[in-house]
């Protein structure tokens, strides 16, 4: 496969999920891609107190997003609505924090249960039957990952470990193809 721009990466992930609802093949484009070295540079925006989720392309089947991840930056542990999600690094060493939930009251009391990191070219999979997690950046450098949500995700659940409280978050985008959102 040869994209000149990662917004054309939305072809043959549509095509994927036409031909497999549940994209068998979709880790292995991703893959492609981010062993490519083509450049997203364009759309890699950081800010200073968060990482950013910025959008490449959403659709029926599924959202498309580049997260860049400033050094110390973390995400908080969350969960993904139902849908698979599917991680590919383009730069950087980026690290999952994997946790268990075993109750599912308005309270949990998380289980830690492994950590994994993902080298660029590497691809990742995670859904809520598998685990909750944490993502962030190592060694006190930047990342950039692409994320792939299917199907789009409008909100999510944000666990503190310390209360074992549970809040929903509203997804936001710190850009839409290129173009910071205002606020
Ligand atoms: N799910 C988080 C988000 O979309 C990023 S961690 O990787 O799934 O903000
Ligand atoms: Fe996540």
């Amino acid at each position: 496969m040869k994209t000149s721009s990662i917004l054309d990466l939305s072809r043959p992930l549509t095509a994927e999920f036409e031909r497999d609802p549940k994209g068998s093949k979709i880790a292995q484009i991703l893959q492609e891609y981010a062993r490519s070295k083509q450049c997203w540079k364009d759309f890699a925006l950081f800010a200073p107190s968060v990482y950013t989720r910025n959008l490449i392309e959403r659709n029926e089947w599924f959202e498309l997003l580049l997260l860049c991840w400033d050094a110390g930056q973390s995400s908080p542990i969350h969960n993904h609505a139902g849908q698979n999600c599917w991680m590919a690094v383009l730069e950087g060493e980026i690290e999952e924090v994997q946790f268990d939930c075993p109750k599912t009251d308005a309270r949990c009391e998380l289980v830690q249960r492994g950590t994994k990191t993902y080298v660029p070219g590497k691809v990742g999979f995670i859904n809520d039957d598998i685990a909750l997690h944490l993502v962030r950046p190592k060694h006190g450098r930047r990342g950039v990952s692409l994320h792939l949500y299917s199907r789009p995700i409008e909100t999510c659940q944000l666990y503190d470990e310390a209360t074992g409280t549970i809040v929903m978050r509203t997804m936001a985008y710190h850009s839409i193809r290129g173009s910071v959102v205002a606020k």
